[in-house]
């Protein structure tokens, strides 16, 4: 019933991407050799090979050091411009990505020369019809002191960011540590929203600083909430979305999550499907939505509301919503 054609055709946003998660193997090999960085393996099979995390943990560790191949504003925007094609290929209209300034600063990469990667292919992506955003995440196992700093060298870029969020390790980091960056970017017009992650530990403890004492505006992953019933029924209340990545669930827990993510859905709150890290993750957010009617009992209308959904807790202006609502 529901079929490839239609996941891919239906209208979507993309709230949950990692640019650094969109790194495919290709592209890394082909910068490996541009930039004579030597990654470790020298074939696309090689470097398939070492894509088998499973945890966090393991997961990261590929991740960050995979990025070594970015180092040029021309590097940034190509691994912008072949995702916003991706993007286009999943009739994915508008976008807010997320991006990692911190670890491109601990390898000598200046601030400008992401930023402006970045930014030109977002610009580059209106041709493609896809509305793309930035969204500037500080690392959580990083100290709130040097997120301050990324949030000064940003402050000369402040039109090309559309928001922050916190992402990396969320184990003994909780957000009430970053409670001073994320009030001094509120304060400078921001919007906002945090990772929170599945299966952490504290999870709760941490949902609610996110919620109640940072007031963030959106949930990544978040899917823990069904443990406390009274906050479930609050962010039903007040809208607050939640952007869920089955296939990332998949890879750190075995799991895709689709019956907290169904239950929450039937529950009403504003939850939505993504892709976190889609050339570590396999697939991209079609992939997501098919994987989870694969795996469960999904009707037509479920995969409607998640696309609904995820216009409606993204941060495009009211007038632009009607035009996909
Ligand atoms: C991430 Cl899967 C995941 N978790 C936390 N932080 C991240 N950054 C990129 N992918
Ligand atoms: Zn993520």
């Amino acid at each position: 019933k529901i079929t490839p054609n239609f996941v891919y055709g239906l209208p979507k946003a993309e709230l949950h991407v990692h640019l650094e998660g969109t790194l495919e193997p290709e592209l890394k090999l082909a910068l490996a050799k541009k930039n004579h960085i030597n990654i470790g393996q020298e074939t696309i099979e090689d470097i398939k090979a070492t894509y088998n995390y499973d945890s966090l943990a393991s997961f990261l560790d590929v991740y960050y050091s995979g990025m070594s191949v970015l180092q040029t504003e021309s590097d940034f925007y190509t691994l912008a411009m072949e995702y916003f094609k991706r993007a286009k290929e999943n009739n994915i209209r508008h976008v807010e990505a997320f991006f990692d300034p911190q670890a491109h600063l601990a390898r000598g990469i200046n601030f400008d020369t992401f930023i402006n990667g970045y930014y030109r292919a977002c610009q580059d992506a209106k041709a493609l019809n896809v509305d793309a955003q930035l969204i500037m995440c500080f690392l959580r196992d990083m100290s709130a002191q040097s997120a301050s700093e990324v949030l000064v060298m940003a402050q000369n870029h402040r039109e090309k960011i559309l928001g922050v969020g916190l992402d990396s390790d969320e184990h003994h980091n909780p957000p009430l540590k970053f409670i001073c960056p994320f009030t001094n970017a509120i304060a400078q017009g921001y919007r906002t929203t945090m990772h929170a992650d599945i299966d952490q530990v504290d999870s709760i403890d941490h949902i609610k600083q996110a919620l109640e004492i940072i007031n963030v505006e959106r949930l990544d992953h978040g899917t823990n909430i069904l443990e406390d019933k009274d906050l479930t029924n609050w962010v039903q209340k007040i809208h607050l979305g939640l952007t869920a990545c089955p296939l990332s669930n998949k890879f750190i827990s075995d799991e895709f999550k689709g019956n907290e993510i169904l239950e929450l859905l039937d529950q009403g709150v504003k939850i939505s499907i993504h892709s976190d890290d889609p050339a570590y993750f396999g697939g991209y957010i079609s992939d997501n939505y098919l994987a989870l009617a694969d795996n469960y009992d999904l009707s037509v209308e479920d995969i409607v509301d998640f696309a609904k959904n995820s216009f409606e807790t993204s941060w495009i202006s009211p007038v632009q919503k009607e035009m996909y609502l």
